[in-house]
């Protein structure tokens, strides 16, 4: 399992010195700059392999960028409207650029209009850690009341509508902003940042766009993009919903382990993989992440190792983002799962037998409280997750290794 940590670029508070003392082997990262839909040059492309391949100092750092997470496939694509040939044209064309510059992993995500999304940002842990939250309802209220969306009233049980309604009348001003940011104003690494009115705007041009539809396109952007890629020799994998439900009435398809393999089959290529997201995931109980590790390992190029807890049997459910071997995955079983794919992947004599992972997120603990790095991407908080990890893969190794 190859140990990679994710980069914003120059700007990210957590340097490139921090990513070699964490000792990753390999970095995740993306052109935030470059507007969704627009080309990577490869020139921008080789100077973001520079800024990672070089210290805070000047002096080598001998990282690598070896994933992209992501390459943004554009609110059009979905739709097939307005610019989306164009589009996907260009997408292709970055796809070639980031090949002729040695680079073969490439994540992206199909959500309509929002990316990852979360009520709270920093929420207070009992031991003085914060956490990132989704709550069912604030979310609520935000969609209900805010928002004021049109048919909000029939996503939610009523109970939830009645708690939301009164959490509403008491919520402070300063509260109603800070949760109308955290859920559209962008995520790191997401594509985009809304104003409320910006997404009215978005969620009427999805009218008439269901879940059906959506995979229709989804499969439409695969047969286009797919074949190009294997020629190229690229892995792309997809990353599932999070959360792994519908959120403000628009369809989402990848959540389930059915959704995964309707996106595989659509088409037959190892170029069409998947990022398995333990966090994402595991939002759901009836999502069993060891059985979707084993049954679609062959076509896993990319894993997020991240845990939640659930706080509510249901679908749609609150959640927060717990330790890495804390929540509802078994992390150790789950990397047993992806250790036993990476040793029929050496048998099968495959290239591609160590895949990438990263600790991702992790809980602001210690200095990282204060540091204001970007949400969900502590220096502190990661490291530990990815030495937690770490132990579990060397023990497991060391375990495997006795056995044969
Ligand atoms: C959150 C991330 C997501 C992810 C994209 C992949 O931390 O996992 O923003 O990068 O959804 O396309």
């Amino acid at each position: 399992m190859r140990q990679t940590w994710r980069w914003f670029g120059p700007g990210d508070i957590v340097s490139t010195d921090a990513m070699a003392q964490a000792g990753v082997q390999g970095v995740v990262s993306a052109l935030h700059q470059i507007a969704p839909g627009e080309i990577w040059t490869a020139a921008a492309i080789e100077t973001r392999k520079r800024e990672i391949a070089t210290f805070p100092n000047g002096r080598p750092s001998g990282l690598n960028w070896e994933v992209v997470e992501s390459l943004p496939v554009t609110e059009d694509i979905k739709r097939q409207s307005g610019d989306w040939r164009l589009h996907l044209e260009n997408y292709k064309i970055s796809l070639t650029n980031l090949a002729g510059a040695g680079l073969s992993v490439i994540c992206y995500n199909f959500m309509p209009v929002l990316d990852w999304t979360r009520t709270d940002l920093a929420w207070p842990l009992a031991n003085g850690a914060t956490a990132m939250r989704f709550d069912l309802i604030d979310f609520a209220v935000f969609d209900l009341c805010i928002l004021a969306r049109p048919g909000a009233a029939d996503d939610f049980p009523a109970p939830v509508i009645t708690e939301a309604r009164a959490r509403f009348a008491k919520m402070s001003d300063q509260r109603k902003s800070q949760l109308t940011r955290n859920i559209v104003a962008g995520l790191p690494g997401a594509a985009t940042n809304f104003t409320l009115d910006d997404v009215r705007g978005q969620l009427e041009r999805y009218k008439g766009i269901d879940a059906p539809r959506l995979r229709q396109h989804f499969t439409d952007f695969l047969q286009e993009v797919i074949p190009h890629a294997e020629t190229l020799g690229l892995r792309l994998c997809c990353h599932p919903d999070d959360p792994p439900f519908p959120l403000l009435g628009l369809p989402r398809i990848m959540s389930t382990k059915s959704d995964h393999a309707a996106v595989l089959n659509a088409v037959a290529s190892p170029a069409n993989g998947i990022t398995l997201c333990s966090g994402s995931l595991g939002v759901r109980a009836d999502n069993d992440l060891v059985d979707m590790m084993t049954t679609f390992g062959a076509r896993v190029h990319f894993l997020h190792l991240r845990n939640t807890a659930r706080m509510g049997p249901t679908v749609p459910t609150s959640f927060y983002e717990a330790e890495h071997l804390e929540g509802d995955t078994d992390m150790v079983a789950l990397v047993a799962a992806v250790l036993s794919e990476e040793e029929a992947r050496r048998r099968q004599g495959r290239q591609d037998h160590s895949i990438p992972f990263r600790p991702d997120h992790g809980q602001n603990i210690l200095d990282d409280l204060t540091r204001n790095t970007q949400p969900g991407y502590p220096a502190i908080g990661r490291l530990k997750g990815l030495a937690e990890l770490r132990g579990i893969i060397r023990a497991l190794e060391h375990q495997r290794m006795a056995e044969t």
